[in-house]
């Protein structure tokens, strides 16, 4: 579907991405303008609920990029007219992707990249692998963090052991579907609060603004039943695994909230809920909230939250484009780029190398560190 009326795209790339984008679709119903992109034949057609495209087809022969970020880079390099060309309707992209494989990790930076040039917004959800994945792919994923901070105006990072945390004695493909049951549900949630036109609205040229000012975010959803909803359900957000670790509501700088709920949701509870929000966050936090009423939260409340680690004054935003004199510490993003478009030889040859800070990303980590491998 297209997003010339809302201008949001959301955007699923690799496996786990347009998996979790599908979810996401499914769990919202018509509307979500969305499209997934990955090197996998096979499992781009098996995502019913979003039409997933495949890049890099004729480098990797629609195999997958087999874990290799160099491989899920090169296919979004080859394929990124295309690419934008599908989303070239949007201003805001809501970018999933689960780092740890070769596609989502190598792909995203450079399509999040093409993105800011082309003067859209992103916001990138992406998953870090489970500890029991082992330390490579915990390597892989640590090291395309920088790439993803560089590159996306905003950057939730989802560790799987925290989405995870307390379902440890549970089946593993039942503990899977509830936790992606979840992020979908709150990407889904996410979804309707910014196209349902809400009392007190919070649309999406106020994710944009917000996404546009923050750095790192954190993301989190909570619902209640029940009397006492309106303050189990701000009890429930602050404990959810997502929010509760590095106290980040506690540290927010900016938060997004949503309210969602049906008619019955009296004014009374809206304050509670504020009143305690507010508690839970420093005194100076800048807030943006939206209430929706619709008939499918009938007897509940559900919260849905970005809680932004960074927020930079409009003023700042300004002298970034006039040059202006202020002193306060760069974020990533904003920090001049030192990575320099180099181009590699072999079968990188005409690529652009991945350097930053004088290193050579594109040499294995244990190479780059002269770490000995024990065999
Ligand atoms: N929550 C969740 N995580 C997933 C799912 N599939 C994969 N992952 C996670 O995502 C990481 C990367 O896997 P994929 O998304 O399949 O990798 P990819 O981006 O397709 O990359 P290649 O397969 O190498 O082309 C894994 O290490 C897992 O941590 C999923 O369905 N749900
Ligand atoms: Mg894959």
């Amino acid at each position: 579907m297209s997003s010339d009326t809302t201008g949001l795209m959301l955007v699923g790339i690799g496996g786990g991405g347009c998996r979790m984008v599908a979810a996401a679709c499914r769990a919202h119903g018509e509307g979500v303008a969305a499209v997934g992109f990955d090197t996998d034949e096979v499992a781009s057609r098996n995502t019913p609920g979003v039409k997933v495209h495949l890049i890099g087809a004729t480098r990797l022969n629609k195999q997958g990029a087999g874990g290799v970020h160099s491989n899920g880079r090169l296919a979004a390099q080859d394929d990124l007219p295309g690419i934008l060309a599908h989303l070239k309707d949007a201003r805001v992209v809501v970018v999933v992707a689960c780092l740890g494989g070769g596609t989502g990790g190598g792909a995203t930076p450079v399509i999040l990249q093409a993105l800011r040039a082309e003067g859209k917004l992103t916001l990138c959800f992406v998953t870090t692998p489970f500890a029991f994945e082992g330390a490579d792919r915990r390597q892989m994923a640590e090291r395309d963090r920088p790439l993803l901070e560089q590159h996306a105006d905003t950057l939730v990072q989802i560790p799987l052991d925290e989405l995870y945390a307390g379902q440890e004695q549970q089946a593993l493909a039942e503990a899977s579907r509830e936790a992606d049951a979840r992020l979908a549900s709150g990407l889904c949630l996410l979804w309707r609060l910014l196209l349902t036109p809400g009392y007190i609205s919070f649309d999406p040229a106020r994710l944009q603004n917000m996404i546009d000012r923050a750095g790192l975010a954190r993301f989190g959803v909570a619902a209640a039943t029940g009397a006492d909803r309106s303050e189990t359900v701000v009890a429930a957000l602050t404990s959810t695994p997502l929010l509760r670790k590095g106290a980040a509501l506690s540290g927010a700088r900016a938060l997004a909230l949503g309210i969602l709920a049906g008619a019955d949701l009296r004014l009374a509870e809206i304050g509670t809920i504020m009143e305690r929000i507010r508690a839970a966050c420093p005194k100076d936090v800048h807030i943006e909230m939206g209430v929706v009423l619709d008939a499918c939260f009938d007897g509940r409340v559900e919260l849905v939250a970005l809680a932004f680690e960074q927020w930079l004054p409009v003023e700042r935003r300004a002298g970034m484009t006039t040059g202006g004199e202020y002193s306060v510490e760069p974020l990533a993003k904003e920090r001049p780029r030192d990575s320099k478009l180099q181009v590699g030889s072999g079968k990188f040859r005409g690529v652009e190398k991945t350097v930053i800070k004088g290193e050579d990303f594109d040499i294995p980590t244990y190479q780059r560190l002269h770490i000995r491998l024990e065999r």
